[in-house]
């Protein structure tokens, strides 16, 4: 990966590299110069999930081009241009680009107060809400139908006819628990007629927030799935990866549980900014949200393990069996909860 740091004006004995974060998609590392105090995150695009990278630097730089005529104060986080200009390399073997590390920021994995929870939630919206003069359908679709719930649910029913057939008998309890959800793609598709479409992150775990001084949220980092979208997407998939203490990894399903300030912290660090220009109808589906996203989780991993694994990395063979249960366990859970 480092022999594209030379478009950058880096050369091979100033720095040292290694690996960073836990994302399931792009290759990430970070770059220390030894001579400075100075790092940057190097990332390689995953183009078997992004077909066209372009389509993801066409969207940061419209959208930084925006902010900085309207709001030049607001902290976005694109990457460095090349030496000539360029948001990002192509060479033989893929896209990379390089995103400066802000000195002193650092990122959680899990939240663990519902401080944290409030401040990444406020970070979301506070990004919509920057940009809601913003045109969001000049925005490129980096990834067609990403949260498309009926979509994903019919991906999930069609993997059931022609997946592993092992892996399908293997899974029928859960499969059968999840068709029996479906109740969920219909709400969505009912309520989606109510949500007005802004600039949504799409992938808002608190690993894409940087945070600096105990705590405090800094901005979004993770621009690759900006797109047109309704707010159910940003905070449902904060419902789903902060309510509970353990994450979608973990296999012990007896350690998930729903923890109530932490949903009061979410709703509220939203509410915070985008409280005013909420309607009516988003107003009442912060709850929804929630279900909506760990549903479309749990069709997505299952999905994946019954089409062999061809999606998210796997470190273990029934991993991605794992975190679908996983998933699923947290659906039940939030169905039982009243805030
Ligand atoms: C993927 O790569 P990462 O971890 O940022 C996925 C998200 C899922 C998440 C589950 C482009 O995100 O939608 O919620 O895994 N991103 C894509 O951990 O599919
Ligand atoms: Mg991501």
């Amino acid at each position: 990966m480092q022999d594209f740091l030379k478009f950058y004006g880096i050369k091979p004995d100033e720095f040292t590299i290694a690996p960073l974060g836990n994302g399931l998609i792009n290759n990430t590392r970070i770059v220390k110069m030894c001579n400075e105090d100075k790092s940057y995150v190097l990332q390689k695009i995953n183009t078997n999930v992004f077909k066209v990278p372009e389509n993801i630097a066409c969207n940061i730089e419209l959208i930084s081009t925006f902010l900085q005529k309207n709001n030049p104060n607001y902290f976005f986080a694109a990457p460095i241009k090349t030496i000539d200009g360029k948001q990002m390399v192509n060479t033989i073997d893929g896209y990379y680009r390089l995103f400066p590390f802000v000195k002193e920021s650092y990122t959680i994995d899990v939240a663990t107060t519902p401080e944290q929870a409030y401040e990444a939630s406020k970070q979301f919206a506070k990004f919509t809400k920057e940009l809601i003069g913003f045109d969001a359908s000049s925005l490129k679709i980096t990834l067609p139908d990403f949260h498309n719930l009926s979509l994903r649910f019919k991906q999930f029913e069609l993997a059931l006819i022609t997946g592993n057939k092992e892996r399908i008998e293997d899974v029928k309890k859960l499969s059968k628990y999840l068709l029996e959800q479906k109740n969920i793609v219909d709400e969505f598709k009912k309520l989606k007629n109510d949500f007005r479409v802004r600039v949504a992150h799409h992938d808002t775990k608190i690993s894409n927030v940087l945070f600096y001084k105990e705590d405090k949220g800094l901005c979004v980092i993770d621009l690759d799935t900006i797109m047109p979208g309704y707010f159910i997407s940003d905070v449902g998939d904060m419902m789903r990866t902060y309510l509970c203490p353990v994450s979608e990894e973990e296999s012990d399903f007896t350690k998930i549980e729903i923890r109530l300030a932490f949903y009061k912290a979410i709703v509220e660090g939203y509410k915070s900014e985008m409280g005013e220009e909420l309607t009516e109808a988003e107003m009442q589906s912060f709850l929804f949200a929630g279900k909506y996203m760990i549903y479309m989780q749990a069709l997505r991993f299952l999905t994946d393990y019954i089409m062999n694994d061809v999606y998210y990395g796997c470190k273990y063979p029934k991993h991605n069996l794992v975190r679908a249960g996983n998933q699923a366990e947290l659906l039940k859970r939030l169905q039982e909860f009243t805030p």
